[in-house]
């Protein structure tokens, strides 16, 4: 019998970053659990997790680079498809200069660390102001609330969730989810045991969620709405007198401002807006200033509207205000032993965040850092002049799906000149490349995290090696990446990546080691790519060894030696103001001016109507954004991309639970199968994103069985949340009926 091997890998598959334990038998997975000696995630695992060994087997996954020739994709070798990309690309953009190609990034770049410290090198190659990425999807406001008020957009303030007393949270279900700019497997675990030490969970959501079904209290709350709430908690805390500082009362700017531009959101101005009667709103704020200890942590649903960053921004004050910052059991920031900005340089100052650098050329959309919307992808293609999108490069993404107005884009990307994806499907958006180039499946990369240790409910340092060995002649993505921007660079197609990786090491040895840049190198021989970064933070991180300096402290080695026992365990998070800031005062700023500015825009919409129906989105526990559903051990089950509708709307709207309805919004309309359930709040719908694998051309056979509607079809792609250019996702009015064509064999299965 042949021997089992038994692996240990962190999954990269969402934030909650679970170890997994997976068991291969001749070269193939027999087995995938949660590893119970994880230092995190202490054995849980989710059904995605299982479905690894789906995606490593799955026979749609690419193996080999696709050219299309003649409008066919043919399979090709490397050098074929590198040589494609030389011949084409750099003519182009000679003759049309740098502004004329784009690149496009997506989530499961966040995933790996090859991607995540190599795409950079491809966006700086191509020198165009369009780099783009899901970030205007998704977090883009969290972001930017968090470096205006803490200096860096990675500084999150993260619930302590083992020792709070009271945890509010916003428009996140991460029981489904497993969080998001919170990386906390088994949050139901610890949401428990809150309950049990006689601490309460309490959720605002227009749907009864998972996450609203344990907890102690849930509020419905008009979409769109939590600015209106939360500005109205924070006045209610000056009114009643409830405002404290704590700890971090010396480091703290602008109280007094917040506190005059909350004026106009009185408990009663904001009630029929929200959807929350005025006494509930004292009550929550009561609440939440009286427990010994609490948290505010709000996430995709408050982020993706119109008010995103000011609703984030607003999260944070009142965690603020109530004296939370920065204590146990309040909000924390976490200690990252690798890659993060605020354990570098000198502490408690820094540079802080500038937005606006440059626009949009069509919108005037204002860069942030470094990005423009993604939503405005489509109309740079379209729109004749300089500076016009002719090449795109998408990097693990795939926005005809995942972007509002899908449609409008997909018809966009037929008219580019080039167009190359990195990816491992071929999909919705990749079926419009002229050139694929498949990255390798998880199972046979090696992992570490980059951002999420900066976003975990506990500090550690965890490493994975490869679970199998990848395809003779396959390239890592960080070696694709590379010899991109060569050939971008008009190096041609033959460069050896490693090459090029090792003489950009030693420069950036020299620039940021100077003199001990030889000894770096040597203490770093026989690593390359991010594999070398990697050693690099580690070593000179807060947890490092110095390079020998600090002999007890972390190398690679020594987190690579722990894969086995489950990583290490570098504690519980500890308060790290004002060490950890690095706004240009060395304070919390809480009344950043352009913050205070947007909230009159919100002053004067409080007085306008709020739609009588409208939309929003939701996630299932085995569906992942837009690419998983190709995997039988998720595709299986009832059908999940249904409208949930509430039984007082569809007596109203004429609409029977499981018949198909058509919803519409302005000029764009898509069927759906209605689900009348009374976990909405009247007046809302919920219908999930990442569904509508039924265009032509796309090769996810089994994705295609069931296809489901795409959301973003639905959306509008001008719609966006100013500050951030965060796209609207939710809270957008639409109006509903039956619809006359017959459902489709859209049944359980
Ligand atoms: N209406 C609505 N729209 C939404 C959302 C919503 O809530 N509502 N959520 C938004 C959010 S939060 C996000 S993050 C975005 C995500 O939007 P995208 O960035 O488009 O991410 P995914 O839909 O996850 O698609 C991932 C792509 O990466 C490919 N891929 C998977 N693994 C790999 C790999 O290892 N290497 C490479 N090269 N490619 C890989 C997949 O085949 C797929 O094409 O969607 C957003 N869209
Ligand atoms: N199983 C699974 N897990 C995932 C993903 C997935 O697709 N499937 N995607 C991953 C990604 S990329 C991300 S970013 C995270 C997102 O993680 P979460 O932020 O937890 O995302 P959702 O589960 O969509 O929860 C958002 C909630 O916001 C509510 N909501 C909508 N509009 C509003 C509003 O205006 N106000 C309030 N208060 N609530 C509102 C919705 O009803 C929903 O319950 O999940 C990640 N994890
Ligand atoms: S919750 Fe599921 S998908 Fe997320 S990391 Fe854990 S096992 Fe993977
Ligand atoms: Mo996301």
């Amino acid at each position: 019998m042949t021997a089992t091997t038994t692996h240990h890998r962190i999954c990269p598959l969402c934030e909650a970053c679970c170890g997994l334990e997976i068991k291969v038998q001749a070269g193939k997975v027999i087995s995938i659990r949660g590893h119970d000696a994880d230092v995190f995630s202490a054995g849980y695992i989710c059904p995605k997790g299982v479905a690894l060994k789906d995606l490593h087997e799955d026979p749609d996954r690419l193996r080999t680079p696709l050219i299309k020739r003649n409008g066919v994709f043919e399979e090709a070798s490397w050098d074929e498809a590198y040589a494609e990309i030389a011949h084409r690309l750099p003519p182009l953009m000679a003759q049309h200069g740098r502004n004329a190609t784009a690149v496009v990034v997506g989530n499961p770049s966040a995933h790996k660390i090859g991607l995540l410290t190599y795409f950079g090198k491809l966006a700086r190659a191509l020198g165009t102001k369009n780099v783009f990425s899901a970030s205007t999807l998704d977090q883009m406001p969290k972001q930017l609330a968090s470096g205006l008020m803490f200096g860096h957009w990675l500084s999150v303030a993260l619930p302590d969730i083992t020792r709070t007393d009271y945890l509010l949270v916003l428009g996140a279900n991460p029981l489904v989810s497993n969080g998001s700019m919170w990386t906390v497997p088994d949050f139901k675990g610890k949401a428990k045991a809150l309950q049990a030490r006689g601490g309460k969970l309490v959720v605002i959501d227009p749907r009864r969620t998972e996450t609203a079904a344990v907890a102690d209290a849930h509020h419905f709350i008009r979409p769109n709405a939590d600015v209106f709430l939360l500005a109205a908690m924070v006045n209610t805390l000056f009114a009643e007198g409830l405002v404290t500082l704590g700890t971090v009362a010396d480091w703290v700017n602008g109280d007094a401002e917040v506190q005059l531009a909350v004026t106009p959101f009185t408990p009663e101005a904001v009630a029929s807006r929200c959807g929350i009667s005025a006494d509930t709103i004292r009550a929550l704020t009561r609440d939440l200033a009286g427990a010994p200890r609490a948290a505010v942590y709000a996430r995709i649903g408050t982020c993706t509207q119109e008010y995103g960053t000011l609703a984030s921004w607003l999260v944070d004050v009142l965690n603020t205000l109530t004296g939370n910052l920065d204590r146990e059991g309040g909000v924390l920031f976490a200690k990252s032993a690798a890659f993060a900005s605020n354990t570098a340089g000198k502490p408690g100052v820094g540079k802080g965040v500038t937005t606006g650098r440059h626009q949009a050329r069509v919108s005037g959309a204002p860069e942030v850092y470094g990005e423009l919307p993604i939503t405005c992808i489509a109309e740079e293609i379209e729109t004749p002049g300089e500076g016009q999108i002719r090449a795109l490069f998408t990097v693990a993404t795939n926005p005809v799906l995942s972007s509002p107005n899908g449609p409008r884009l997909a018809e966009a990307l037929d008219t580019l000149d080039f167009m190359v994806s990195m990816d491992i499907y071929l999909n919705e958006t990749t079926r419009h490349a002229d050139v694929i180039l498949p990255g390798v499946s998880p199972l046979e990369d090696f992992h570490y995290d980059v951002a999420f240790p900066q976003l975990s409910w506990r500090n550690h340092a965890r490493y994975s090696p490869p679970v199998l060995p990848a395809a003779p002649g396959q390239p890592e993505e960080w070696q694709t990446l590379l010899t991109l921007a060569a050939i971008v660079q008009g190096k041609g197609a033959h460069i050896d990546a490693n090459t090029l990786d090792d003489a950009q090491f030693a420069e950036d040895a020299q620039r940021l080691f100077g003199a001990h840049a030889d000894a770096v190198m040597r203490a770093t021989q026989g690593l390359r790519g991010p594999q070398r970064s990697l050693e690099v933070a580690l070593r000179t991180g807060p947890y490092g060894d110095g390079f020998g300096t600090q002999p007890d402290g972390l190398t690679l080695a020594k987190v690579m030696a722990s894969n086995a026992t489950g990583g290490i365990d570098l504690g519980e998070l500890q308060p790290r103001i004002p060490e950890m800031l690095r706004t240009p005062s060395g304070k919390v700023e809480l009344a950043p001016p352009s913050l205070l500015q947007d909230l009159q825009r919100a002053a004067h919409d409080l007085r306008g109507l709020a739609p009588d129906l409208v939309i929003i989105g939701r996630r299932d526990v085995r569906t992942n954004n837009s690419w998983m559903h190709n995997l039988p051990v998720l595709a299986k089950g009832p059908f999940r991309c249904t409208a949930l509708v509430h039984p007082v709307d569809a007596t109203r709207l004429q609409l029977q639970d499981g018949a198909l309805a058509e919803i519409c919004n302005g000029p764009r309309s898509v069927q759906a199968q209605v689900h009348i359930s009374d976990e909405m709040m009247p007046g809302v719908v919920s219908l999930p994103h990442g569904w509508g694998h039924n265009l032509p051309g796309a090769k996810l056979h089994l994705a295609a069985e069931r296809p489901g509607t795409n959301l973003n079809a639905l959306l509008d792609d001008q719609l966006r949340d100013p500050l951030s250019g965060n796209a609207v996702l939710g809270g957008v009015a639409i109006t509903m009926r039956a619809a006359t064509a017959p459902a489709p064999a859209q049944t359980d299965s």
